[in-house]
């Protein structure tokens, strides 16, 4: 008997790579885990008779001879079928796309880095001519661009993008997709970040915004998850926390997204006994007062300083500058030798002002060559501090239309950072081919 077989909390890229594996090996039966996520077992429910799927209590694992595994490489994480380790008679094939090398060892392997493992199984039905259903397509298509986030994750691969190309050509519907996709979002919800938007409690933490947002939850409300993320959408901050109480007496249940590399929920998660990626996790523990939680997160964020790039670590220094009384002749001199377009104004090694090739316009009289930079110098300079991200400098750059950003430290002048830097580190940051 041939098995197919993935993952605990099966979401739609592992069950379109099963349903995938019984068009290559057509003898093979699907055998989906126990726990499934919701919306997959929303559509599983409705699909039962297209999709025949089955649990494992319905399978003699004694009976198997080949165990097929998909989008997973780690036999802890198959349940029930992680017993068949030791069956040295069981050939195992296995189709996988996470980075990470796994404890399965197979008798045939497609382990290739990729955004979505249905993708590595539409490479073999292409080659094998296998034809599509548009539900079987659409199916795909919801795996590929649930684990893709639509094509928009750093880990999606050209080949994933061919790959949503054809399945569209074998008419997936769209509808049908964008329904499926949509998160588990109701009444209950909806009041909770109600409660959160009302309850936020907005600091900068190492020159992020962060938000807390504290809610005391009576009974069981699922798809918390869906609501912080929501919450960080709506409010625009670098990250939120949600820190639950009262869900389970004595325990609180913190859930974190973030939005920038300089904040690593993961890691925070971790620190708080629990879990999760750069940009999403949660952490269950276990006192309730959610004051001492937000004290706990900050204290997590102000430790986790050096884990990422810094503004420092991209800005020039020292600084050419001038001083408020330099002539306007000796600044006008200077930026045509270093062909600069503009330069920061310090007196007693304070940032006063910046000067620009554009307020020379200002100079009407011949004689005002003569007169000091402060004069005419812009005094209200956007800064930032060395401790901000790349990714905040690119955005006061845009926000006031400007190409270089002092960086200053308890009032003190230590860097420039340019547009040229920030985007130097964001393409640097784009995978080689
Ligand atoms: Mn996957």
């Amino acid at each position: 008997m041939q098995v197919v077989a993935t993952h605990r909390n099966t979401d739609f890229d592992a069950l379109a790579s099963l349903i995938a594996a019984t068009l290559i090996f057509p003898e093979a039966v699907p055998v989906i885990p126990r726990s499934v996520n919701p919306n997959v077992r929303a559509f599983l429910s409705i699909h039962k008779d297209i999709f025949k799927v089955r649990t494992p209590d319905q399978i003699d694992p004694d009976r198997i001879t080949r165990l097929i595994v998909v989008d997973v490489n780690q036999w802890d994480r198959l349940g029930r079928f992680s017993a068949l380790k030791h069956r040295n008679e069981v050939e195992v094939f296995l189709w996988d796309h996470h980075p990470d090398k796994g404890d399965i060892r197979a008798d045939q392997v497609c382990h290739e880095p990729m955004g979505a493992n249905i993708t590595l199984m539409i490479r073999e039905l292409k080659k094998r001519r296998i034809r599509l259903s548009p539900i079987q397509a659409t199916l795909f298509l919801t795996g590929l661009h649930e684990d893709t986030g639509n094509l928009m994750f750093p880990s999606t691969r050209p080949e994933d993008a061919r790959a949503a190309a054809y399945l569209m050509e074998q008419e997936a519907d769209l509808n049908v997709l964008g329904s499926l996709l949509r998160p588990a979002y109701g009444e209950k919800q909806k009041n909770v970040l109600h409660e959160m938007l009302q309850s936020e409690k907005r600091t900068r933490i190492r020159g992020y915004t962060v938000s807390f947002n504290k809610v005391n939850i009576e009974g069981h409300v699922g798809s918390l998850s869906v609501v912080v993320h929501m919450c960080r959408d709506i409010l625009n901050v670098d990250a939120v926390f949600g820190i639950f109480t009262g869900r389970k007496r004595g325990k609180s249940i913190v859930i974190g997204r973030s939005n920038v590399e300089g904040l690593n929920i993961g890691d925070i998660m971790r620190g708080l006994g629990g879990g999760g990626h750069p940009g999403a996790g949660s952490a269950m523990i276990e006192f309730a007062n959610p004051d001492t939680v937000e004290e706990m997160i900050t204290r997590l964020i102000l430790g986790n300083q050096q884990a990422s790039v810094q503004v420092s670590d991209l800005m020039s220094f020292p600084v050419l500058t001038v001083t408020s009384d330099t002539p306007m002749e000796d600044v006008r001199r200077l930026l045509r030798e270093k062909s600069y377009s503009g330069v920061p104004v310090v007196t007693d090694g304070h940032l006063a002002g910046v000067i620009s090739r554009r307020d020379f316009q200002k100079v009407k009289k011949n004689s005002g060559w003569k007169a000091p930079v402060k004069a005419f110098m812009i005094p209200q300079v956007t800064t930032i501090e060395p401790g901000q991200s790349p990714m905040q400098a690119a955005r006061l750059m845009a926000k006031h239309d400007i190409g270089r950003l002092p960086v200053v430290q308890d009032g003190e002048l230590i860097g420039i950072v340019s547009r040229a830097d920030v985007m130097r580190y964001f393409y640097d940051l784009l995978p080689e081919e």
